[in-house]
């Protein structure tokens, strides 16, 4: 019989590719959005689905909103992607970030908990590797011990631990993904991979000077959203809950990313300097197209994320598909497109 599933977040980037495989396995889809004053759906219309989904209004600082979208929609599997994601911002709103990336967890499960013990619905929740922080052990598999470096990281941390706890508390098919960095053309124009590839797109059209970052050498282990969201199905489909590591087991640092993704748009970058003196020179126009500012640098910097996919390989048979080169060709291409085109969205 065909299923129902119940996607938070739905208006970001995993959302929107979760709910494109979701549709496409012959589920019904359901997905919050935020009251706005117009609603934030442009990936879904980027990905051609926005006509295909069932919004409920929701909220995940309201308890009393979170019950009715489970009534309303009646699903067999929720996942909760739901979040204040940007780790930046995380230093800014600490307390907002802890309401809704902490207790808006426990929020939902004390919903689906209420519904028949939580017996009959399937949960994911959506962890991160800035849950390790500053690391233990490199490659980070699902036994590393945990040391989050910002509020964003301590708050999922409880998100994590709070879905195991459901889980052997009342016995809730609830599962985790301890998902590394992944990205795409739908990315939040914040996060520095989308930052790079936009920006570039503008310099290249002459639409901005320079592309302002901030540390160059912090490490991530990049994948493609697309890829991931697979995975995250698949956990809810095992017979047991669990928690998995997605990672494709390759990290990079942010100037390397950047060196990347300017050759295929025909830059070629030389860098000069050091630490926040740092310039990057298109050796072809002879212009300074990338300098760092220490405004972009955090508090707390998680330096090196490299993660083991070990366990996902071998009990989901998940594995990704795109490689680093390939994810900064689709990514700096879209936003060349959209620029020369000018189809960028927000
Ligand atoms: P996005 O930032 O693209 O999307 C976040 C979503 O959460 C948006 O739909 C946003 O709605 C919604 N949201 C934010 N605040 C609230 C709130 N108070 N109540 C209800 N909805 C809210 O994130 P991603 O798609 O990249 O990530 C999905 C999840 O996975 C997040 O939980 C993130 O923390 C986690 N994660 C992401 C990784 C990544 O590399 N992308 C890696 C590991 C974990 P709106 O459109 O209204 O803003
Ligand atoms: P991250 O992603 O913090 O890893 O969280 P982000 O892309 O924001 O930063 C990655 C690294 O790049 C460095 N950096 C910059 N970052 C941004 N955003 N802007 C800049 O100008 C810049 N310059 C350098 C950062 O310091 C950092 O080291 C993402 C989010 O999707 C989380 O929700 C998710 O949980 C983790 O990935 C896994």
């Amino acid at each position: 019989m065909a299923k129902t599933a119940l996607v938070t977040g739905i208006t970001g980037q995993d959302g929107a590719y979760l709910a494109k495989l979701l549709l496409e396995k012959g589920y019904t889809v359901w997905g919050t959005a935020r009251r706005a004053a117009s609603i934030n759906n442009w990936r879904l219309v980027e990905l051609g689905i926005a006509d295909q989904i069932k919004t409920v209004t929701f909220d995940l600082l309201e308890d009393s909103n979170i019950r009715r979208a489970i009534e309303t929609a009646k699903p067999d599997e929720v996942f909760n992607l739901a979040a204040q994601s940007f780790v930046g911002t995380s230093f800014d709103q600490p307390l907002y970030t802890a309401d809704v990336d902490a207790l808006g967890v426990t929020r939902i499960l004390e919903a689906i908990r209420s519904i028949d013990g939580g017996k009959n619905i399937r949960f994911y929740q959506a962890s991160t590797s800035e849950m390790f922080g500053k690391v233990q052990a490199v490659p980070q598999t699902e036994d590393t011990p945990f040391y989050p470096r910002s509020p964003y990281g301590v708050a999922k941390l409880y998100g994590h631990w709070i879905t195991v706890n459901y889980r052997e508390s009342y016995g809730m098919h609830a599962s985790s993904g301890i998902l590394f960095n992944h990205e795409s053309p739908l990315r939040g124009f914040e996060f520095v991979t989308r930052k790079i590839t936009l920006s570039l797109a503008k310099i290249l059209a002459g639409q901005l000077d320079v592309l302002e970052l901030g540390n160059l050498d912090a490490k991530r282990d990049w994948g493609f959203a697309g890829d991931y969201v697979e995975g995250m199905w698949r956990m809810l489909q095992q017979d047991t809950p669990d928690d998995y590591v997605l990672a494709t087991g390759e990290t990079h640092t942010v100037r390397s990313f950047v060196e990347n993704a300017a050759k295929p748009l025909g830059f070629d970058i030389e860098w000069r300097g050091q630490d926040e003196k740092t310039e990057g020179l298109d050796k072809k126009s002879g212009k300074v197209i990338v300098r760092v500012n220490p405004q972009f640098y955090r508090p707390a910097e998680v330096d090196l994320l490299l993660g083991s996919p070990a366990k996902a390989e071998a009990k989901l048979g998940w594995k990704r598909k795109v490689d680093l080169p390939g994810l900064v060709a689709m990514m700096a291409e879209a936003d060349a497109r959209r620029v020369r085109d000018g189809t960028l969205r927000f």
